[in-house]
């Protein structure tokens, strides 16, 4: 089955009025022709709508960088998958290790969120990776079999139909260290060999994102390896040239 790449800007807690006006004109522009290449751009929540408006007629997505597990109610601070889709976001980052750490977010809260967004008609992009330590420990492949299971061992395997992960070893967050083209794909042959155990179906079709210093640079490298289905691109996705390149290189 031919997926098609998935790319995502992350742009993390950066932005402004000015500058979401500017990005995302020079974003549109850049990217007017894009075809064979999902894209999409998750800014700060509050600049939604305004990102809303101004990719109306384009064909670049919109997304968001969390979700809370409640849909409604007594939830101080919460924003819900059902705000977040009336607002044009269509994908949603969930379980990136910047939250995992500073927000102590475990596998099993973040599979509760899984589980809102997938019942809202979202499409979550779980992000999954391990630390330098566990790297180094040769625990890549069991952190990342955890971080996985956590979903299927609530939701079933069925719940990664036209899901997203985003595998994304946090040594090589924001680091400038990008995984090796052959390092990403073998983590990436092994997350989709562990859901093709419960369903090759599911494993066939699932976007496994490559995240961790993805630049202008280094892209074209590693989409060309199989089973690495686009990025999730943090500090490269702030500059319109350099994401425009990225998504020429999954095209
Ligand atoms: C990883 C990535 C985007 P960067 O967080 O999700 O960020 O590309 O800056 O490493």
């Amino acid at each position: 089955m031919a997926r098609i790449p998935l790319v995502m800007g992350n742009w993390k807690l950066n932005g402004s009025k000015a500058f979401c006006d500017s990005l995302i004109s020079e974003l549109k522009t850049a990217l007017v022709d894009v075809k064979g290449c999902n894209v999409a751009i998750a800014p700060p929540v509050m600049y939604l709508a305004q990102a809303e408006n101004l990719l109306t007629d384009s064909k670049i997505a919109l997304g968001a960088q969390n979700v809370d597990v409640n849909v409604q109610g007594a939830f101080t601070g919460d924003i819900s998958p059902v705000m977040l889709k009336e607002f044009g976001a269509k994908y949603i980052i969930i379980g990136h290790s910047e939250r995992r750490t500073y927000h102590k977010e475990s596998n099993e809260f973040i599979a509760k969120k899984f589980q809102l967004l997938k019942d809202a008609g979202l499409t979550p992009v779980l992000c999954i990776g391990e630390t330098e330590a566990e790297n180094e420990a040769g625990k890549t492949e069991e952190v990342c079999a955890r971080q996985i299971d956590a979903v299927i061992n609530t939701l079933g395997v069925e719940a990664f139909n036209n899901a997203v992960i985003a595998y994304e070893p946090i040594w090589a967050i924001g680091t400038g260290k990008s995984a090796t083209p052959a390092q990403a794909q073998a983590v990436h042959a092994f997350i989709r060999q562990h859901i093709a155990k419960k369903s090759s179906t599911v494993a066939e079709q699932v976007i496994i994102q490559y995240g961790g210093s993805v630049n202008d640079a280094n892209a074209a490298e590693l989409f060309t390896q199989p089973d690495i289905d686009g990025a999730l691109v943090g500090g490269a996705s702030l500059k319109a040239a350099a994401f425009a390149t990225i998504v020429k290189a999954a095209e």
